[in-house]
């Protein structure tokens, strides 16, 4: 049986994942306007909001300031990455292994895999092997399912989206994380195409309270099994209020409308 149900990542079966992994995706550029953020103590007290249910980091974060934070915070800990840094095909190496997240406290493993890249193939490979791990140790695994690469023209259609929901399933994947397909239809085909694995919603780059509550009212409704979101609360001014405006629409069935 898949360890899921048992993984304190979800509450009620929905699961609202902080990801703060942008300082190694994105570097300190994704900070403009919020530089105290770069200091990882500021978004960690985030994740002890009561809406997270799991906090998505790096290796180095984890291992420095988590430690401080384990009474109260999930970990889900981010296995592989990549810098913006260079240029090629869509590739994300493996930066921690599953057995030392354990050892760092890991609740969670999380892993990227890029469905369409050329490298494509190694990508599965070295999902398979930590997969695998993360079994061993009797943890939930959740993949970031992002397709793109050369053979994608376009990323967020409705079909390569169900696809990549599919794909988290296929490869033995407890949440597949994925882009928003634009439409609430095309999203509740994904979720349709991913059986029993969770989707949840990717949150994207911060837009305005109401569209990104809107975006994620119907990701809800289309049957999302919640969503990890990064940029849309820790480059907010006031992280604290959209998590608690996260949380009703998430886990209590609100509207945007109802909370703004
Ligand atoms: P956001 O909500 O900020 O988009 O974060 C989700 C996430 O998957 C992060 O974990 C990751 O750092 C980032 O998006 C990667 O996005 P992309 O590869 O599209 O730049």
């Amino acid at each position: 049986m898949k360890p899921f149900n048992d993984a304190p990542i979800s509450r009620n079966g929905k699961s609202l994942i902080l990801a703060h992994d942008h300082g190694l995706e994105h570097g300190p550029s994704a900070f403009a306007g919020v530089e105290d953020r770069l200091d990882p103590e500021t978004v960690f007290e985030m994740a002890t909001h009561d809406a997270v249910t799991a906090f998505a980091v790096q290796k180095g974060l984890a291992e420095t300031y988590y430690p401080s934070y384990e009474d109260d915070v999930s970990l889900l800990a981010k296995c592989n990455g990549t810098s913006s840094l260079w240029e090629g095909e869509p590739y994300s190496p493996q930066t921690w292994s599953v057995e030392n997240a354990v050892e760092v406290g890991a609740d969670t493993i999380g892993y990227t895999v890029y469905p369409g890249t050329n490298r494509e193939p190694e990508m599965i490979e070295e999902f398979r092997a930590v997969q695998e791990q993360a079994r061993e140790h009797g943890l939930p695994v959740a993949m970031w399912s992002y397709p793109r690469g050369q053979a994608i023209k376009e990323h967020r259609s409705p079909d390569v989206i169900a696809y990549a929901a599919r794909i988290g399933l296929e490869l033995g994947a407890d949440i597949a994380k994925v882009k928003y397909p634009r439409s609430q239809e095309a999203l509740a085909r994904a979720v349709d195409a991913a059986g029993d694995v969770r989707v949840v919603l990717s949150g994207g780059s911060k837009t305005s309270d109401y569209e990104f509550l809107s975006t994620v009212e119907a990701a809800m409704d289309a049957g999302a099994g919640g969503l990890a979101v990064g940029r849309n609360v820790w480059q907010r001014d006031d992280p604290e209020r959209i998590l608690d405006a996260l949380e009703q629409v998430v886990f209590e069935g609100a509207s945007a409308d109802d909370v703004l």
